[in-house]
Order: C-alpha cells, then structure tokens, then sequence
C-alpha cells in the first residue's frame, strides 16, 4: 500500500498514525496537491490528500474511508463497539473533522484567494464555526478525558490531537491554545507517543 500526501495534512496523518499503530506496513510519499499537483494527478486525477494506492491497484480518496479498509485489513477497529461509547466517539470525530475542514478553508482563502477578493463575512463564518467545534471538543474532554497511551488510543485521540496540531501549526491566533486546556493537554500527551513522533505533522511545508 502506499499513501500520498504531506503530513502537514490532518487527513493525511490520521491515517498514517492509524496505519502505523494497526500494524499495517505502507510506503509513503510526500507529495503535495499544490506544489506537486503533476505529479500527484498521475496517481491520482481527483488530486485528493490522502489518496491511498492499494496493494490491488485501486485508489481510494477520503480518510474516513480509507480508515475502514485499513481496519479491515487488520482485522481489529480503533472504534469502541458498544453504541453508547460509539456513539460518542463518533461525535469527537466529526468535531475534528468538522475543525480540520474550517482551518484548512481559512488557509485556503489567506494562501490561494487575491487579498482583494477575499469576502470577510465568509472568513467570520468559518472562524465561528472553527472555534465553535474546538469548544465543543474541549467540553466533551472536560467531561470525560481520553485514553492518551499508545495502548488505549482510539481513532477519536488520535483524530482530536492531529486536528489541534494541525491548527496551532496554521492558525494559532485564530484558537488561542490559551483557551483551550484540556484540548492543549490531550495533544501534548498524544504528541509524546512514539506514534505521533514518528509521524510528526510537517513543518517544512506550508499547505498540504
Ligand atoms: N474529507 C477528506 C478531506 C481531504 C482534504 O480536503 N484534503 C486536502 C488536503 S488537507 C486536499 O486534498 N486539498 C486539495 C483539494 O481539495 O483540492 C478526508 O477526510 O480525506
């Protein structure tokens, strides 16, 4: 199997973190969708991050989905099985799912729009939905923490903690880190795993 795209990508790093504590063995290559949009559109024409080569030569989009098959493959979920604890795993992940799309939506429009087209309302927008979702997670962990050992980490620890990275690295004065403790928390313990470490989101680029 292999997985393009750069680990500066909450997306793609989901699923690298993911592969990696699943025991599933990957090639990975660091290409951008902007940056190496040639390149990647030979492998891929739809230019998604990550896009996932399988071993049968399909290409999968969407990290979601690629989780699925990865835990097919495996044979064992990072999902809790009972409904109530699914659940509420399912809504943490949606939250960072939800942060991810707003922050790279706010990147999008400072990196890739003219400053003069930009539409201010539009950026209020996402920035309110952006900072709604981070709320929502830091209650949720207020709550309840997450299990942050290697052992203990499901895909809502490990999709929370790449999402608040993923932010911090683009947008730290968009969410001041200041008024999120528990969601600051969560990441520096999931961030000193020797899985997150291993797969360290990419501060040599820019836009994944
Ligand atoms: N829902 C998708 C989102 C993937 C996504 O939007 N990836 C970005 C990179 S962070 C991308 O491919 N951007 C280029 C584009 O959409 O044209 C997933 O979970 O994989």
């Amino acid at each position: 199997m292999k997985l393009i795209g750069m680990l500066d990508s909450p997306f793609v790093r989901r699923v690298a973190i993911s592969m990696r504590l699943l025991g599933l063995p990957f090639e990975h290559a660091a290409i951008s969708v902007f940056r190496g949009f040639d390149a990647f559109q030979q492998i891929n024409p739809v230019v998604k991050a990550p896009t996932l080569v399988c071993d049968d030569g399909r290409v999968l989009m969407d990290s979601t989905l690629m989780l699925i098959y990865a835990e097919a493959l495996a044979g064992r979920s990072l999902m809790p099985p009972a409904p109530a604890a699914l659940t509420r795993e399912l809504r943490l992940i949606g939250l960072a799912l939800a942060a991810c799309e707003k922050t790279a939506q706010i990147v999008y429009e400072r990196g890739l729009r003219p400053a003069e087209k930009r539409h201010a309302p539009w950026v209020d927008r996402v920035t309110g939905q952006l900072t709604a979702a981070y709320g929502e997670l830091d209650a949720e962990l207020a709550a309840q923490p997450l299990d942050t050992t290697e052992a203990g980490l499901r895909q809502s620890g490990i999709t929370v903690g790449v999402a608040w990275t993923f932010t911090q690295f683009m947008l730290p004065e968009v969410v001041p880190a200041a008024d999120f403790a528990r969601l600051v928390a969560h990441a520096s313990a999931v961030e000193a795993l020797p899985v997150f470490r291993a797969i360290p989101c990419d501060d040599t680029a820019q836009l994944a």
